[in-house]
């Protein structure tokens, strides 16, 4: 049996602005995440450079950090069996246009880089992200 497992997500500026964090909060429930963090916050620059370090030799890189700090964001942490690889699942392909029907990214997301969504892709990654935003006395 697989164990519970921890991931980090975040709901985008763009899925924000939209009006869809609650239909986002949705999908997460209904695929039998628990939440057991939660905080609406802007990122600042400094925190979207740290946070996206990986890709910062992408050409991409500067008009992401932007984005990121455009407008408030939602942070979550995620916990089920399999959290991680599960929530990838149902946000579907980085790139909307290759998302499966019904993913968060197929629904809200309107170009690779406005996805809508976040989720961390191994559990180190989830790891380091959750202590990023979360301190142990945040998380249920
Ligand atoms: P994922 O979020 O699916 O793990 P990553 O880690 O490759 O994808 O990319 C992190 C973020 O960088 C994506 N969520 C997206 O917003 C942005 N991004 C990735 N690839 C591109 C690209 N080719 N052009 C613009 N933005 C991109």
């Amino acid at each position: 049996m697989s164990q519970r497992e921890r991931t980090f997500a975040i709901i985008k500026p763009d899925a924000v602005a939209a009006g869809h964090i609650g239909e986002i909060i949705t999908q997460m429930e209904r695929n039998g995440f628990k939440i057991v963090g939660m905080r609406m916050r802007r990122i600042t620059e400094q925190e979207a450079r740290g946070f996206y370090e990986v890709h910062k030799e992408r050409p991409f890189y500067a008009d992401l950090v932007k984005f990121m700090t455009e407008g408030p964001v939602v942070v979550l942490a995620l916990e089920r069996e399999n959290a991680i690889a599960k929530w990838r699942e149902v946000m579907g392909a980085t790139d909307p246009k290759k998302a499966e029907p019904g993913t968060i990214r197929k629904l809200f997301g309107s170009s690779i880089e406005r996805n809508a969504s976040h989720g961390s892709d191994g559990p180190a990654t989830a790891e380091t992200e959750l202590g990023f935003f979360f301190s142990t006395a945040d998380l249920m």
